[in-house]
């Protein structure tokens, strides 16, 4: 499935789209998620609509280096929580893809056995080319997925720094997988994920260099951070091999005891509100950003582009000058 112009067209019966995601009708959710990622102009009247509706899903983050087994590790888990009875959303974010819509090659191949599962959704997203990325259009997708009646939904995120710290402000429990032998764990340190992750998963165990993966990480969590303040969520490490389906359940576990932690202490709201300041801030970005573009079609951003570069005005004059007069400057 491609973005195109048919999707920019308000549907013609929303509210019945609305009605039929609801009723876990797959064509209904991935026609709802399409309106997210081509912004269509419906999207208030969607997210209005959705509201009564959301908030029900657990939302599990999962990121970490190219090739280190998220997608096998988010099938195996999907089949976990499938056959605890719930139903499962699963969004694949390629933050640097131009293409959307269809899963890519090798996640559907890895996700093929879930394919004719009506309990499961999987959509893969790109944020490439968003105004305000993955930070705008993502929560909007889970919003869709929530009030589908996903009891769990499963982001997916290669991890390039800015996204995974993303993630995290997305999800209420994220894993950072890791893979012997990658160099992760001082790469995670770099980039700060080793502060955001709320369960370590030590993937490919079957190689050679899990338990050295192991030591690293643990060295790293003694070093201090978030993790060592008082009351703070002790993260823990679990080893998994994926692709044979070993450590899945420790991973459920391990997300499960997190979910406990957050909401005996009152974090799960916190979290919760936080992401909601995002999301707010996020559509606020995206609607001025869109207004400059309107204002940059406009001869008035060219004329005092033309005189800020001759030094007529200054930058700060100029761009106060458009934010007052709007478009019509
Ligand atoms: N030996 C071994 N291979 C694994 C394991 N888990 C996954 N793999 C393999 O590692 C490769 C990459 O797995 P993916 O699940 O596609 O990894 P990914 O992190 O989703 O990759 P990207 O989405 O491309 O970033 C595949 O060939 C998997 O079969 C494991 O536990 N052990
Ligand atoms: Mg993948």
């Amino acid at each position: 499935m491609t973005s195109g112009g048919a999707a920019r067209r308000r549907p013609a019966d929303l509210p019945a789209l609305i009605e039929r995601a609801r009723a876990g009708e797959a064509l209904a959710v991935a026609r709802l998620i399409s309106l997210v990622e081509d912004a269509s102009p419906s999207l208030p009247e969607v997210a209005a609509r959705l509201a009564p509706h959301s908030g029900r899903a657990q939302i599990l983050g999962i990121t970490g280096s190219p090739g280190v087994g998220k997608s096998t590790s988010t099938s195996a888990l999907v089949s976990a929580y499938r056959a605890a009875g719930a139903r499962v959303g699963v969004l694949a974010v390629d933050p640097s893809s131009p293409f959307s819509g269809g899963a890519l090659l090798g996640d559907r191949v890895r996700m093929q056995g879930h394919a004719t599962d009506d309990g499961v959704f999987i959509r893969s997203m790109a944020a490439r080319g968003h105004l305000g990325g993955l930070a705008w259009a993502t929560p909007q997708a889970l919003r869709v997925l929530d009030a589908a009646g996903c009891d769990v939904v499963i982001v997916e995120t290669v991890g390039v720094g800015q996204a995974e710290v993303e993630i995290a402000s997305l999800a209420d429990t994220t894993i950072l997988l890791l893979a012997p032998g990658m160099g992760d764990g001082i790469q995670a340190a770099k980039a700060g994920v080793i502060e955001i992750a709320d369960v370590f998963v030590v993937n490919k165990a079957d190689r050679d260099g899990a338990d050295q993966t192991v030591r690293d990480l643990r060295y790293m969590l003694s070093l201090g951070g978030r993790h060592s303040t008082a009351g703070a969520w002790r993260p823990e490490i679990v080893r998994t091999v994926a692709s044979q389906g070993q450590g899945i359940d420790d991973v459920v576990a391990a997300i499960g005891k997190h979910a406990d932690w957050l909401r005996a202490g009152g974090e799960l709201d916190r979290r919760r509100t936080a992401r909601a300041t995002a999301e707010i801030e996020a559509i606020v970005v995206a609607s001025m950003r869109a207004q400059l573009r309107d204002v940059s079609g406009n001869a008035s951003l060219a004329e005092l582009a033309g005189q800020v570069a001759a030094g007529t005005i200054d930058p700060y004059a100029a761009a106060e000058r458009l934010l007052t007069d709007g478009t019509s400057a």
